[in-house]
């Protein structure tokens, strides 16, 4: 047989790390770390392997399919396309633009193929576009933006040359870390010690993260807002500030001081949930230490307080003069500057709302939990046709249990996607791409917040089939779909043509030597796109270097401490310390991932999900006793929008007072899609949250923190008949 091994990465998370694929013939025999891999240095995690699963597994659309009743058949792209474009021609002449509405996932940031998803938002000319972002980062986009100028300018964290690493709501040992690209945190933790350096995790569980640390902080729920409030308090008023960088780098300090005059930590103290000596030693060991860094992820950022909290950890280490220094954060030097451009880019916050008026745009879309009210509710602007592109919104986000049926009133619904998952099932037409080992690419986004500067490029490991297509091509199809007739009768194959020149990697290639490596920066010596082909480690590009001044998009370039919508936020929060219970309910629901999931959607590759049930409800033990539950007992867990039932897992790593339950289960034992995913379904804890509950300055969903009951099945109020029930109020 005919063996090789090919070097790419794995685009399963955001480390992106090297792997080796090792192919008999047509099969993938063997998947391991690159050593030579410019960043992960050899690391994988144990998801690698299920890029082979992925490609081999008998339930991945090979070809478009059309729904016929309850199951789907295949249709030919021809035919495919021509009924797309009839069909969503049709809505956008009856109903106007936004009548079509899209839905981006997460898996589009990994290929390059979104900027063809790009153009296509920008051709639909439709306001009800959402992505997975406004259940992500958006926290973190808006605080770069009012503090940086740019919505880009998200902080890397420097973690390799840190001297005090303290995080909060991450758990970079299962997660691998987002927006600060690290593969391999477990050992880049670790070595953060093993240098005297000092490690802290604030987090309500004992994660694997807290595990490899100095010191755990079992912080409320929400309390991170009241820590790092107390925090600054003892950080001005013991002046342990870093005098020159504030004076150099930062406007508003001022009123910053007054902000934090009342918020002592023994104020604080109750509402964090952490004692006031363990705040106050917090502060001063930050103030002391040589180079110290918060980095702040998904707990603290799908918050109602998400803006807030990352505008203090982003205040915190500006004040201590930990921005834009080796250990602090930093800004990464991509091959493709991005971060150099993202001033010029308009925000737009607010330009339009959802159809409630309440949720506002930001950067050009709409937070997505108002996604099954904008097709649901009644009235000439509603959403009548869909396109999702590499998106599960139906169990990724939090819509009362009414996406389904949201989804199912379309007129017409295309999908993206190489499965029949809970979303796309409802789908008229689904199109999916090749497998991700039959595509090349190179990735633009994960460099901008990479802990070194690299480029790295990804080899098909098979030719792609022969009527395949990649992402790109496929949305090229809808571009063209879209466009008007009659033009479309004399652009329609030029158009097409058009589009082949101009693959993502062409324009990428363009864009490189364009960039500050380029051809044109550094002549003949300069990266190229076929230089890194041959690189099958890729190319290092050196630390991250100082150049907060060179991004800088404020009017002053300086950075803004006080953004006066966030004092006026964070006033509001401290007179209002009630609003953060909820009456009738008395634990709170955090999040949780595991090494094995990613998301939605690797449950049906038999290997990461094998063994016991991952889908239960962490609690700890003294609450269990209290409600009578023993490990493995089935318990219903209720919020005021929801109930769903799931087993409980007893552990003390958790805190009193908390369940945590993991996101991206629920799958459906239907006929169609995910056979193996349906032997181990889980249930959507979305149910449970409110989509009304939001970050209400960047609109972002807030998943975590939402408040519960939990009992013996059949022994809370409500009676659970099925394994998971909706109750919409
Ligand atoms: N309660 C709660 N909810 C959460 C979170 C949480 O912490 N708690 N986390 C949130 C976060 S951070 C995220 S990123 C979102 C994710 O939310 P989504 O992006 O909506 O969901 P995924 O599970 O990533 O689904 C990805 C889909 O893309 C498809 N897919 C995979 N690769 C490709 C490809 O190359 N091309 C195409 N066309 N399709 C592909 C898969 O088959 C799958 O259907 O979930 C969010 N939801
Ligand atoms: N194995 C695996 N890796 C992944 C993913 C995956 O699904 N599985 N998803 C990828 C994606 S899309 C993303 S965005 C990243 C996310 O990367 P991370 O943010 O590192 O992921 P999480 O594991 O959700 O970590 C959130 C942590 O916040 C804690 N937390 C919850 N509420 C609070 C709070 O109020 N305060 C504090 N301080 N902590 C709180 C939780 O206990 C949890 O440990 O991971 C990526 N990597
Ligand atoms: S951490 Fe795991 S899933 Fe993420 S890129 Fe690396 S090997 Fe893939
Ligand atoms: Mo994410």
């Amino acid at each position: 047989m005919d063996t090789k091994t090919i070097a790419r990465q794995c685009t399963l998370c955001e480390a992106h790390c090297g792997i080796l694929v090792t192919v008999d013939g047509e099969r993938v025999t063997r998947i391991e770390g690159n050593p030579e891999d410019v960043l992960s240095k050899g690391y994988i995690c144990p998801k690698a392997t299920a890029m082979g699963g992925l490609h081999h597994d008998p339930d991945r659309l090979r070809t478009p399919v059309r729904r016929v009743g309850d199951t789907f058949a295949p249709i030919g792209w021809d035919e495919a396309f021509r009924e797309i474009g009839q069909r969503l021609r049709a809505v956008r002449h009856a109903h106007g633009p936004s009548a079509i509405g899209m839905y981006m996932g997460n898996p589009a940031a990994h290929s390059s193929s979104v900027l063809y998803a790009v153009a296509l938002r920008m051709a639909l000319l439709t306001r009800n576009f959402f992505t997975a972002s406004s259940i992500d980062q958006f926290p973190q986009e808006f605080v770069a933006w009012r503090m940086f100028g740019a919505n880009v300018l998200m902080p890397v964290t420097d973690i390799d040359r840190t001297d005090r690493l303290v995080i909060l709501g991450a758990n970079p040992a299962v997660s691998n870390g987002s927006i600060t690209t690290m593969p391999g945190a477990r050992t880049r933790i670790s070595e953060v010690r093993r240098r005297g350096g000092t490690v802290v995790v604030i987090d309500p569980r004992r994660t694997e993260t807290a595990r490899l640390a100095d010191q755990h902080v079992a912080v409320r729920p929400g309390g991170d807002v009241f820590l790092l409030l107390g925090m600054l308090h003892v950080l001005i008023g013991e002046d342990l500030c870093d005098p020159r960088a504030v004076g150099e780098q930062c406007s508003g300090f001022d009123e910053l001081v007054r902000l934090v005059e009342a918020t002592t930590p023994e104020r604080m103290a109750p509402h964090a949930g952490v004692d006031a000596d363990t705040i106050r030693t917090l502060a001063r060991e930050h103030a002391a230490a040589r180079s110290a860094v918060l980095y702040a992820r998904i707990g603290v950022c799908l918050q109602v307080t998400g803006t807030l909290t990352h505008w203090l950890v982003n205040t915190i280490n500006a004040v201590t003069g930990n921005l834009d220094r080796a250990g602090g954060q930093m800004f990464a030097t991509p091959p493709v500057d991005a971060a150099r451009y993202g001033k010029y880019l308009p925000m737009g916050h607010g330009a339009w709302t959802d159809r409630s008026g309440t949720r506002k745009s930001f950067r050009g879309e709409l937070p997505v939990s108002a996604l099954a009210e904008d097709i649901l509710t009644e009235g000439p602007d509603r959403i009548r046709a869909m396109i999702t592109y590499a998106g599960n919104p139906v169990l990724s986000t939090p819509q009362r249990g009414r996406l389904d049926d949201a989804l199912e009133s379309l007129d017409f619904y295309v999908a993206v996607d190489m499965y029949v998952t809970e979303t796309t099932r409802h789908a008229d037409i689904i199109l999916p791409p090749v497998s991700p080992l039959e595509r090349e690419d190179l990735n633009l986004l994960f460099p901008v917040f990479s802990v070194r500067n690299n480029a790295r490029f990804d080899a098909a490991v098979f030719a792609p089939p022969a009527d395949g297509l990649e992402d790109w091509q496929i949305l090229a199809r809808l571009i063209t779909e879209l466009t008007p007739l009659p033009a479309r009768r004399f652009t329609g194959r030029a158009l097409t043509g058009l589009f082949d020149q101009l693959s993502p990697l062409r324009l990428t290639a363009a864009a490189i030597a364009a960039g500050p490596y380029g051809v044109l920066r550094k002549g003949r010596k300069g990266l190229t796109v076929n230089r890194l082909r041959a690189r099958t480690g890729g190319v290092d590009l050196g630390p991250l270097v100082p150049r907060l001044r060179e991004l800088i998009g404020t009017k002053d370039r300086k950075v803004n401490l006080t953004p006066p919508d966030f004092l006026s936020a964070v006033r509001a929060v401290l007179d209002d310390t009630d609003a953060i219970e909820d009456p009738g309910y008395d634990l709170q629901l955090i999040g949780r991932r595991h090494l094995r999931s990613n998301n939605s959607w690797l449950h049906n590759i038999e290997t990461m999900v094998k063994g016991r049930d991952r889908c239960t409800v962490l609690m700890h033990p003294a609450d269990a006793a209290e409600r009578g539950l023993a490990d493995g007992d089935p318990a219903s867990v209720e919020s005021a929008v929801g109930a769903i039932v799931a087993p409980v897992e007893i552990s003390d790593d958790i805190r009193a007072g908390v369940v945590a339950i993991p996101h991206g289960w629920g799958h459906r034992g239907a006929g169609v899609g995910w056979q193996v995913a349906a032997a181990h379904p889980g249930v959507n804890v979305n149910l449970l949250h409110d989509p009304d509950r939001a970050d209400p300055l960047s609109g972002a969903a807030a998943v975590n923190s939402t408040w519960v009951r939990v009992g013996p099945v059949g022994a809370t109020p409500t009676e659970h008949s099925a394994a998971a029930v909706a109750a919409p109020h």
